[in-house]
């Protein structure tokens, strides 16, 4: 009716009246307004919509790890070198079933899987609360400074006291010849792992300096996508080492170039945990160690903008973040339906109680506290924790459990998470322990050949492989031995030792004396890889590191002796004339290396080598906690820094 010319009046154009036009371009905005507003409704997984709306809502297609460091990082479209085979889950579900075993209760698969489609409204109603409260955190993250001014909950604390902090360390601190052992061939042992770093280093500052990694065989910087645009992840992450090393002018150097061109204004695309771990992670522990004002002032730049991540109606944050102004995040494109990793979103905790602490600023504990009430309320599979959850519904996405990638720090910060706290946070125990006793009822194998390990499980049916992201649970199960039920004790310390043994098998078994990416426990395997693509080893940490904390628990010589074979084996088949190398099959004799320094070989593995080799003083597990990338974080006291506060200066 609208294009009707209407008789005796006078029209133009189409042959409407002035004020017919205008009624009709209001009824088509309109219209166009209220198609738009509908693409909201409509799932992610529609097209349309991933079409029109941000990418805060849509995982992009490119974005991944480059460097091949973490499993769930790492399923890019770019490197394919050093990708292969590093993406379990990648395609392997469907083929693996046949070798798999099934467990008797799963039952409660079929029952979720139902549950999911019927009742997803009222489960997303459930978690009101938890929204609601991830909403207000969202305001405070996309302006924390007003929402500090305005809403009368975030109190600033007065600045942070560097050393009223040091006066409640247990143990003489820092200060740079700590922790050297008395019996010389000891000592030898750990001079050698230093010599090591400066190898390593050396070879980083003059070939890739500035750059994020070394690429020793071709003498060249590597930058990778993970870091979004951040420059300089092997000097941030070798900051501790080369301080508790007492390698000075290094550590001068590197503190040097943080102040002067570590630069925190980029645009990039980067990974939320990798940021953390790597960046906020050496940031904090270097001015922990330090009171170097620069490293404090960096990390809370830092902190800052990682907060949009949180912007998600959950509160669950998203993968990755732009660091740059737009503060836009999203899902990993692989990462199925949108979804956030439990290992990612679960490894934020230590280092975000951290940034309250130094900042005065609640909002990076709220963020956190928000995550851990989630995890605790959702229902969970046999009390396991599957690794892909939603940040839109709060609903598990699928049912893989691992406490190798995808899952592996969520457990680690739980139980760090309660240690940090001086012991005082009694909902990370809690969590933990019943985390690990869900761990031990479904994934805990013993092989025919005695060993133990940690199985992985794809919705209730067991996947009788170990990575060597699992083995840093020797580690994590023997510092939790002492806070569980008392009559547990020697149970988690016989655990942890069993499986830190059964890591060593891995490498004794190998022509290198180093571990393969993941070994399996089936059709006749014992501890060793059954496929090519596992076969690698990329200088990772998480066997030596279990060596560490065993040997500072029990003691027991051995550890020792297990951490100076790796230390030979790398000299042998990782040590390259321009650095160290990852290695392209642990079972051949004569190497072929991946041309890769990976920064947590400076950050972890050589910082435990020389942990091993260290009197138990040197960061001291009474006074620290080691993030999931070994940057140590004080344990906050907080009834002697109160006791501080109130004692006048003399
Ligand atoms: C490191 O970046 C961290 O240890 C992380 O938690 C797991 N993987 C790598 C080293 O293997």
């Amino acid at each position: 009716m609208f294009f009707r010319k209407l008789p005796g009046v006078s029209a133009s154009g189409m042959g409407l009246r002035l004020s017919q036009k205008f009624v009709f371009l209001l009824f088509l905005s309109g219209l166009v307004t209220l198609c738009f507003g509908a693409l909201f409704f409509l799932p992610d997984s529609v097209r349309l919509k991933r079409i029109f709306l941000s990418k805060t809502d849509n995982p992009p297609v490119t974005v991944g790890s480059e460097n091949g460091v973490r499993d769930h990082t790492k399923k890019t479209i770019r490197d394919p070198e050093h990708l292969r085979g590093i993406t379990p889950g990648k395609g392997e579900t469907s083929t693996k079933l046949k070798s798999l075993s099934r467990k008797p209760s799963d039952a409660y698969e079929a029952r979720t899987a139902e549950k999911t489609a019927e009742s997803r409204v009222p489960e997303v109603l459930n978690q009101a609360r938890g929204i609601n409260e991830a909403g207000r955190a969202r305001d405070a993250a996309t302006a924390p400074e007003k929402q500090t001014a305005s809403s009368g909950r975030v109190e600033h604390s007065p600045a942070f006291d560097y050393e009223k902090f040091k006066k409640c360390l247990l143990k003489p601190p820092l200060g740079t010849e700590q922790g050297k052992p008395s019996d010389p061939p000891t000592l030898q042992r750990r001079d050698k792992v230093k010599e090591m770093m400066k190898f390593a280093w050396d070879n980083y500052k003059r070939y890739a300096w500035g750059k994020n990694e070394l690429r020793p065989l071709t003498r060249n910087g590597h930058i990778g996508n993970m870091f979004g645009g951040l420059r300089g992840a092997s000097i941030v992450d070798s900051l501790d080492t080369l301080y508790i090393m007492g390698l000075m002018e290094e550590y001068n150097d590197a503190k040097e170039w943080v102040e002067n061109s570590l630069d925190l204004n980029t645009n990039g695309e980067a990974s939320l945990f990798e940021v953390n771990i790597r960046y906020v992670g050496g940031l904090l522990s270097a001015y922990y160690l330090t009171g170097e004002e620069v490293f404090k002032r960096k990390v809370l730049e830092l902190g800052e903008k990682l907060l949009p991540a949180f912007n998600t109606p959950t509160g669950i944050p998203r993968g990755v973040i732009n660091l740059g102004s737009s503060g836009t995040s999203w899902s990993w494109g692989w990462a199925s339906a949108g979804s956030s990793i439990l290992a990612e979103f679960g490894t934020l905790h230590l280092e975000f109680v951290h940034l309250t602490e130094l900042s005065g600023n609640p909002v990076y504990t709220e963020k956190v506290m928000n995550i851990r009430k989630l995890l605790n309320k959702i229902e969970k599979p046999h009390g396991l924790y599957p690794n892909f959850l939603s940040p839109v519904s709060g609903n598990w996405v699928q049912h893989h459990v691992s406490i190798g990638g995808l899952g592996d720090s969520f457990y680690e910060y739980l139980i760090k998470s309660y240690l940090m706290s001086d012991k005082t946070d009694e909902e990370a125990k809690r969590m933990y322990y019943s985390a690990l006793q869900a761990i031990e009822a479904n994934l805990v194998q013993k092989s025919p050949g005695g060993l133990t390990y940690m199985a992985e499980w794809r919705g209730g049916l067991l996947d009788h492989k170990m990575g060597h992201l699992a083995c840093f649970s020797g580690g994590m199960v023997g510092i939790g031995a002492d806070d569980g039920a008392p009559e547990k004790r020697q149970h988690y310390l016989d655990l942890a030792a069993e499986i830190t043994h059964t890591c060593h098998e891995s490498y004794s078994r190998s022509a290198t004396k180093l571990g393969p990416e993941a070994f399996r426990f089936d059709s006749g395997a014992e501890a060793t890889a059954t496929r090519l693509s596992d076969r690698y080893y990329i200088l990772r940490p998480e066997v030596i590191e279990s060596y560490m904390y065993m040997w500072r628990l029990t003691h027991d010589p051995k550890y020792r002796q297990w951490g100076w074979e790796a230390v030979e084996a790398l000299e042998r088949h990782c040590r390259v004339e321009a650095g160290f190398s990852g290695i392209r099959d642990v079972y051949a004799a004569s190497a072929s290396h991946d041309n890769m320094q990976q920064s947590f070989f400076l950050s972890e593995t050589l910082k435990y080598l020389y942990l091993l080799f260290s009197d138990d003083e040197l960061l001291s597990l009474e006074d620290w906690v080691f993030n999931t990338e070994a940057h140590p974080l004080p344990v906050i006291r907080r009834g002697c820094l109160q006791e501080q506060e109130e004692t006048p200066p003399q």
